[in-house]
């Protein structure tokens, strides 16, 4: 258990993550690109704290791993450790808005009652066919491919609908051997296959023009809102660590821009 990360680009060490392979994927990934520190202020580098009741107290872990690239203002990962009360892994990658590059976002997390497993290449607008249709030519056949070997994940409210693409793979495992079985054959080839499909999108991505950067700025920022206002992992954190630090961490680092 490492209290001592001084950069963003430490390696998340938390004993018993078990969302780690993931990260070491992604951070494999992006080291080709020559990647920098982004600032996180230590309070929110590395969190420890206790919950559950005085007889049985569990500690819990939240650390943050961040980079930024020639084309990425941030990418972050919020890593959360709690025992057998939750596990999660949230990455998110935010491009430059001078780039034409939707959002990578992946979820993976597990509570008592089951793995939720979201992953998906997000808009930053959704009717705007310029910035959809290169992605999503490419992103449906890793979406049907991975999705006819996992359950549907069920609904998700119609006001998210205008953040997600058509190649929302959304899934819910549980516990158990079955799980673990389909979290290593399926989501982690997933995730990898979604992640590797968006870095090749902004390897070829080019500069677009002061307007077209407005227009794609202005999508971003409604993305950023709606996730910082409907966090689902705010009941969570704010648990864990209180709603101060939860809210500062929402909004000056989850959700930034
Ligand atoms: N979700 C976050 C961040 C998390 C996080 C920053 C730091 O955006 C975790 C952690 N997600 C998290 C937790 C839960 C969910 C649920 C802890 C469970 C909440 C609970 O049941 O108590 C995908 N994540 C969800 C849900 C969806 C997503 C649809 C279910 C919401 C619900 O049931 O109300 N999150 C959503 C999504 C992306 C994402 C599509 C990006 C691909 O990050």
């Amino acid at each position: 258990m490492s209290s001592t990360r001084r950069s963003s680009l430490d390696p998340v060490a938390i004993e018993g993550w078990s969302w780690q392979p993931f990260l070491e994927d992604a951070v494999n990934s992006l080291q080709p690109l020559g990647i920098e520190p982004y600032p996180v202020s230590d309070a929110f580098l590395f969190k420890q704290d206790q919950t559950g009741s005085k007889a049985k107290p569990v500690s819990v872990t939240t650390a943050t791993w961040a980079c930024k690239s020639e084309k990425f203002r941030q990418v972050r990962a919020a890593c959360v450790s709690a025992g057998t009360s939750a596990s999660v892994l949230n990455f998110v990658i935010n491009p430059l808005p001078r780039y034409d590059l939707p959002f990578f976002g992946g979820d993976l997390v597990t509570l008592p009652s089951g793995h939720l497993l979201a992953l998906d290449l997000q808009p930053a607008d959704k009717q705007d066919n310029q910035h959809t249709e290169g992605v999503w030519d490419r992103l449906m056949p890793i979406f049907d491919r991975w999705r006819s070997q996992l359950p549907d994940g069920g609904p998700i409210p119609d006001e998210a609908q205008p953040f997600f693409s058509p190649g929302f793979l959304w899934t819910r495992l549980p516990l158990g051997e079955e799980g673990d079985q389909l979290i290593d054959t399926v989501v982690r080839p997933a995730f990898n296959d979604y992640l590797n499909l968006y870095l090749e999108l902004a390897a070829a991505a080019a500069p677009v023009s002061d307007q077209r950067m407005e227009h794609l700025l202005a999508g971003q920022r409604r993305y950023t809102d709606y996730r910082a206002e409907k966090d689902p992992a705010r009941g969570m954190l704010t648990r864990f660590h209180g709603s101060e630090w939860t809210e500062a961490y929402i909004h000056d680092v989850l959700f930034d821009l």
